[in-house]
């Protein structure tokens, strides 16, 4: 099987850093006072798959790693770099999957942000990952997929498998991934 082909459903164990720590005393959403207002917990059952008690329990994560409820971009790539091994460069790519989530381009990643983009990888349709999928490689967001886009992807993905993977990667290994995908049969 191609490897792009379950990159998208390999993300969701990457994620659950933020389900960490989680005990069972829960924060009522409604009641919280942190910098972020979250949209109210009805609002977000209704916006994603998640019940009211997920919800809580994954708002409870989230703030103990973030506490004033956003994540900026350095500190995701910090923690998504906690789930590769050594070796693995996962810089570029952590920063196209944040991106992918912070749908209004603000530079953070609020709860709502998280979930909705979560939800989707979780538990979204084919449908609703494909289109996940199709925005993580539209990098510009202009409805297309070019070549240039496609490769700076896939190189992102390489970096992420690290140095000690067979067959091992060359430089023109990124250029024939994506000549590949490009070629009309
Ligand atoms: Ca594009």
């Amino acid at each position: 099987m191609d490897r792009l082909d379950s990159f998208p459903m390999c993300l969701k164990p990457k994620l659950n850093v933020f389900f960490l720590g989680i005990d069972s005393q829960l924060d009522d959403l409604d009641a919280d006072h942190s910098h972020y207002k979250p949209e109210a917990i009805d609002t977000l059952c209704q916006l994603t798959k998640f019940n009211k008690r997920e919800l809580q329990l994954m708002y409870r994560g989230f703030k103990q790693e973030c506490p004033n409820g956003m994540v900026k971009e350095e500190t995701f790539k910090g923690i998504y770099a906690q789930y590769f091994p050594k070796g693995a460069e996962t810089t570029q790519y952590a920063h196209y999957v944040f991106n992918s989530f912070d749908h209004d381009n603000t530079g953070a990643i609020t709860f709502t942000d998280f979930v909705i983009g979560l939800s989707v990888l979780a538990r979204g349709s084919l449908q609703e990952k494909l289109r996940w999928a199709f925005s993580l490689y539209d990098i510009n967001g202009d409805g297309y997929i070019t070549k240039d886009e496609l490769s700076k992807i896939v190189q992102s993905i390489y970096e992420l498998m690290g140095k000690a993977v067979e067959p091992m990667i060359e430089d023109h290994t990124t250029r024939d991934h994506v000549d590949r995908v490009f070629q009309v049969r």
